[in-house]
């Protein structure tokens, strides 16, 4: 796409005119609108000015003011340069610590004598000449700059300050009143078929299973080492503890186990921290902590689940300073800086990461009465829409400092997923006002039929992953979610395309449970191929594992409920089953290394996803419709509950007392 693509949304307000200089920088080609000292804008200018006029009065304050200024000008002007450095007999020996000016000031006022007028005159004298040379530094750097990027910098700034301001005024003030809307469809009946109701009773079973184990070797922790019975922590949540206390509690709830949700909601008031001195990635705890805390909060109305969720979700928002806005994926939450992954195609944010927080931020704004973390979510639309895709498709990739797309890989499975689930939930979260969404939801599926689905010679239909224009026919565990996706969807198709979309859900299942059943643990892979041979079959062994993931059974759900086929509970006990023999020991549920071997080898985690998503789709399946209706539920993706926001419901009904 041409780089003059980006300006307009750039030179917006929102996008701050920062991205316009950027871009056409880092860019290349012709269209460097803006740049070259002629196009300098007034505000350009006038910054320019202001940082030359600081050096020179820097520069006078140095030599009128200071004792010894001409030693301290020439060490601050030209250290860099060898020949004025001092002689080598100044310089520490070997193995010497070199003292640093403020450690000296320390040492020499507790040599002398207190309140020493001399050693304070020293003091004030050393600080002044700190400031300036600090102040030089910055003058020097300022200088070294282009104009569009002190522009930048200088917008980033100012954001932060009001996002600071904003994180003071919510924590301090506190949040406004909002009506809590009873929930619709939390008290099940117990299903009227008695073989049902066993299998049922044997899901909640499991749950207790998980949550007992958990709560005796690892509370408090993220997460169970279910065979060395101790806690696993993962660096996804920096040092945030007690993932898998908010990923259950809406398993909790709609379980009916009323006195393990109370003791996780004692342990989220008095122990639930987000002030940590560590890296997190901002999807995971997203989906996890936020989407967990939103759901509980929904489902009890309690309100200390809205505060911690609004405290955290301000947390966040330090991961959208960025050029273009698209979050960081990885964020300090004290020192609120972000960067990326490493791993990720020329420092660029992912797809699935920034593009799922859509429905969870919409609810912060709704639940805090504050616009911000919706503007930064559909600020994140905005760029995307600004973007050309290529045939149509989503790269994986996108670089937040140039606005561009990164390596043009596609996928629906990891990297990619719940980008398009998050379309479709916008549109239906939004009681399907939101149409932009729908429209980008349809356009993509679209572009996905016509590139990725494919069909084997047996005729199993696949999504395999789109590498710049070449297939590799193989597809993700996390791919199969796309079942239930293209079903639930199907309703708002395209004229005349609703039958296809149900029926490509169920033929996406019909593949993912093909995948579970060609193993001799009956779970299925990490990934399977669709070449040299073979079908739905893991040729890799480092694609043979499972760890308790839900996709499958999700799209089991989604299909129970759409079509009440009754292969969908067919399928999903043989799961149960499996679930039973394979991962089940004594101290929890525990992830498989090989599920094409006879004996299990265990990888000793019980993911908290287990308890949220797992083990609440199943006891789904052997419920009645009435629990959680999907006409007025949405699950975020990590199945937590979010409610549709109804129309007449959408504005914040802010106390004026
Ligand atoms: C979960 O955290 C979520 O479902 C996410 O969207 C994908 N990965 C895991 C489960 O496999």
């Amino acid at each position: 796409m041409p780089v003059g693509g980006l300006l307009p949304l750039f030179g917006s307000p929102a996008g701050g005119g920062l991205g316009g200089g950027l871009s056409g920088g880092l860019g290349g080609g012709g269209s460097r609108k803006g740049s070259g000292p002629a196009a300098f804008r007034l505000t350009e200018k006038f910054v320019l000015l202001l940082v030359f006029s600081a050096f020179i009065t820097l520069c006078f304050g140095a030599i009128f003011f200071l004792p010894d200024s001409s030693k301290l000008l020439s060490g601050v002007l030209f250290h860099s340069s060898p020949a004025l450095q001092p002689p080598a007999d100044h310089k520490p020996g070997p193995g010497a610590r070199v003292e640093d000016p403020a450690e000296g000031r320390a040492r020499r006022r507790e040599e002398g004598a207190p309140g020493d007028p001399a050693a304070a005159l020293e003091d004030n004298l050393a600080r002044i000449r700190e400031n300036h040379e600090r102040a030089l530094r910055e003058a020097k750097e300022t200088l070294q700059k282009l104009p569009e990027e002190i522009q930048r910098d200088i917008l980033l700034e100012k954001e932060k300050v009001a996002q600071d301001q904003l994180r003071d005024k919510t924590l301090l003030r506190g949040l406004p009143h909002v009506d809590f809307v009873p929930p619709v469809g939390v008290q099940s009946t117990e299903p009227a078929d008695a073989a049902i109701r066993e299998k049922r009773a044997k899901i909640k079973e499991m749950m207790k299973h998980a949550w007992n184990n958990y709560k005796s070797y690892a509370w408090g922790l993220n997460e169970l080492k279910p065979i060395s019975k101790e806690g696993h922590s993962s660096s996804l949540f920096g040092n945030i503890k007690g993932a898998t206390i908010v990923d259950a509690l809406d398993t909790l709830f709609i379980m009916d186990m009323r006195d393990e949700f109370q003791e996780a909601k004692l342990w989220i008031e008095e122990n639930l921290d987000f002030n940590v001195n560590a890296e997190i990635s901002v999807f995971e705890v997203n989906i996890r902590f936020v989407g967990g805390l939103l759901s509980a909060y929904y489902l009890s109305g309690e309100e200390i689940f809205r505060k911690k969720a609004v405290e955290l979700g301000v947390k966040l928002l330090p991961a959208f300073h960025t050029p273009s806005g698209i979050p960081w994926a990885l964020l300090n939450m004290k020192s609120g800086i972000g960067r990326n992954w490493p791993w990720a195609s020329g420092g660029s944010s992912i797809l699935a990461e920034f593009g799922t927080l859509h429905l969870e931020f919409m609810h912060l704004s709704h639940l805090s009465g504050n616009p911000i973390f919706a503007e930064k979510v559909m600020n994140i639309r905005k760029v995307l829409n600004k973007l050309e895709k290529p045939e149509g498709l989503y790269p994986n990739y996108l670089n937040p400092s140039s606005g561009q797309w990164g390596q043009h890989h596609v996928s629906v499975g990891g990297l990619g997923d719940s980008f398009y689930e998050y379309l479709l939930k916008a549109w239906l979260m939004s009681d399907k006002t939101d149409l932009e969404a729908k429209k980008m939801y349809f356009d993509a599926v679209q572009a996905i039929e016509t590139h990725l689905i494919r069909k084997s010679s047996s005729g199993l239909t696949y999504i395999a992953e789109w590498k710049g224009g070449l297939l590799e026919h193989k597809m993700g565990h996390l791919t199969c979610f796309a079942g239930g996706m293209f079903a639930l969807g199907a309703d708002g198709a395209p004229q005349g395309l609703a039958q296809h979309y149900l029926e490509l859900g169920a033929e996406i299942a019909r593949t993912c449970y093909e995948s579970y059943n060609r193993t001799l643990m009956k779970l299925g892979p990490e990934a399977f191929r669709f070449d040299g041979g073979v079908e739905a079959i893991a040729t890799r062994q480092n694609e043979k594992y499972y760890i308790l993931r839900p996709e499958v059974i999700e799209t089991y759900m989604y299909m129970w409920r759409l079509t009440h086929d009754p292969k969908y509970r067919k399928w999903a006990w043989e799961a149960v089953e499996a679930l039973e023999s394979h991962c089940r020991v004594n101290g929890g549920y525990s992830g498989l290394r090989d599920v094409y071997l006879l004996h299990e080898s265990y990888d000793d985690v019980q993911q908290s996803f287990f308890l949220a998503e797992t083990l609440k789709y199943l006891y789904l399946i052997f419920s009645d419709d009435d629990l959680l209706p999907l006409d007025h539920w949405i699950f975020n993706t990590e199945a937590h509950l979010l409610p549709i926001l109804r129309t007449d419901q959408k504005k914040v009904e802010v106390d004026k007392k």
